[in-house]
């Protein structure tokens, strides 16, 4: 698993061309403008990473959740946020892939995995974010379609998106009673909200999705109904790996800036990377990412080999990753002094950007209840 062949080489190494090409140049500006980078998606799309994990027969790389989170933390090093929202977009392809009918698959996954279309994930609603299952988002049969009513909160790409799975109540109160449906765009009775101010994750859209009797085909109910929490689940499973994956990536790109900015830095008489108290916090942020990684690649092995234990494995590497991450990130940042608080360095954007991660995709809270789960066997 460690030792990679020329063909995995070849992909983390078209991924971290792609980022120092494309993503790092422009980042801080994008953060600044809040700039969602459409024509960089499609880019990323046209080599592949809009459908990373999606089968080959819809237009997908059909590569592994293993060469994944090498991908997005080669990504993160030139950009958290644009890695990221191509992590949630990927999620939602992989969710119509994997339960679509054949129908389906054919109908939307092309377009989302060449990123010629957007997707976005509509899971959390102002009233229900950790506690998932309490969802209140109402779809209601009436003939061929389903009419769909409420509000989703904080997601990811939207307003710019073309496709939207949003997750919506069908039955009875609980995880079992929720339905997964594919939203389109242009749906009449869809609307967004306002683009969230935010800490960080700048360069990509947060806003509400707002359903007012949104009317769509049966036909664009995935899996069946009673089966939409658990396809929302198993997206997140992956998603959990690639947000790991890029606060790994974050941590690492504020690690080199570290070493960079403490070789040309002089205090005292000499560079500050002589002074062996700063060289041994460098040697545990580099222990600590490894440690970091090496679990990341332990979740994603057994992501795909469906192991029994692979949602605590993903929770695990998710909580461990991304505290990891913005720990490393904020002591790069105090390497550098003055210069980490300004934003032309840099650092203070990876920081913001990597704090999110250990708040969504499940907090780092809930990643402990899902593995204590494990742990007590309930
Ligand atoms: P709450 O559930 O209200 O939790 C508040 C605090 O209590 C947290 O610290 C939590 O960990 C803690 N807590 C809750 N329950 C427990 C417990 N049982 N034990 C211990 N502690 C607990 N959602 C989507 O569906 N799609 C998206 O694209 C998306 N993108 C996002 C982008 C951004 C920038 C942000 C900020 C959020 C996004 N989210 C998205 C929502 C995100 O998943 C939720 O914010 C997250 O799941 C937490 O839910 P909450 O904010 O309602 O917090
Ligand atoms: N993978 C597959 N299936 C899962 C699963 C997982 N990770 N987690 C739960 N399930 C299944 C579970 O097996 C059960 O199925 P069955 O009834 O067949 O046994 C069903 O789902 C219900 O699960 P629980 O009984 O565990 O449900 P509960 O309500 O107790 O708690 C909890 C579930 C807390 C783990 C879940 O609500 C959760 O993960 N909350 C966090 C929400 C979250 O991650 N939001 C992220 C939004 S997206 C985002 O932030 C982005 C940036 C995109």
């Amino acid at each position: 698993m460690f030792t990679l062949t020329d063909d995995e080489r070849a992909i983390s190494d078209t991924a971290r061309d792609f980022a120092s090409e494309y993503l790092a140049p422009n980042a801080i500006e994008w953060d600044q403008a809040k700039h969602f980078p459409v024509d960089v998606l499609r880019k990323a799309g046209s080599l592949g990473m809009g459908g990373i994990y999606i089968s080959e027969d819809v237009g997908g790389s059909g590569l592994t959740r293993l060469d994944a989170v090498r991908i997005f933390e080669q990504l993160a090093k030139g950009c958290p946020s644009i890695a990221a929202y191509v992590s949630i977009h990927n999620m939602v392809t992989w969710m119509i892939d994997s339960f679509g009918t054949d129908e389906q698959r054919h109908q939307w996954v092309p377009a989302l995995a060449s990123m010629e279309n957007l997707g976005s994930y509509c899971l959390t609603e102002p009233g229900a974010g950790s506690d998932a299952a309490a969802l209140s988002t109402k779809a209601v049969r009436d003939g061929d379609d389903y009419l769909l009513t409420g509000v989703k909160q904080f997601i990811s790409g939207a307003g710019t998106s073309d496709v939207y799975v949003v997750m919506a109540r069908t039955g009875s109160a609980g995880a079992k009673g929720i339905s997964a449906f594919i939203v389109p765009k242009g749906a009449e009775g869809l609307s967004f909200g306002a683009n969230e101010k935010k800490m960080g994750w700048n360069a990509q859209p947060t806003r509400q999705v707002i359903l007012d009797e949104v009317r769509v085909p049966a036909a664009n109910l995935l899996g069946l109904e009673g089966d939409g929490f658990r396809i929302a689940m198993s997206g997140l499973n992956g998603g959990r790996l690639n947000i790991a994956a890029c606060s790994v990536g974050g941590g690492q790109a504020a690690l080199q800036k570290a070493v960079n900015h403490l070789a040309e830095r002089k205090a005292f008489g000499s560079p500050l990377l002589d002074s062996q108290a700063l060289q041994f916090q460098l040697a545990d942020m580099r222990t600590e990412l490894e440690a970091a990684r090496t679990l990341l690649w332990r979740a994603a092995a057994a992501l795909d080999e469906d192991a029994n234990d692979k949602v605590e494995l993903c929770a695990m590497a998710k909580r461990f990753a991304t505290d990891t991450g913005f720990d490393v990130a904020n002591k790069a940042l105090q390497m550098h002094g003055g210069y980490g608080y300004l934003s032309e360095y840099g650092l203070e954007k990876i920081v913001r950007d990597l704090r999110v991660h250990q708040i969504l995709e499940g907090a780092n809270e809930i990643m402990r209840v899902v593995i204590a789960r494990s742990v007590v066997g309930t």
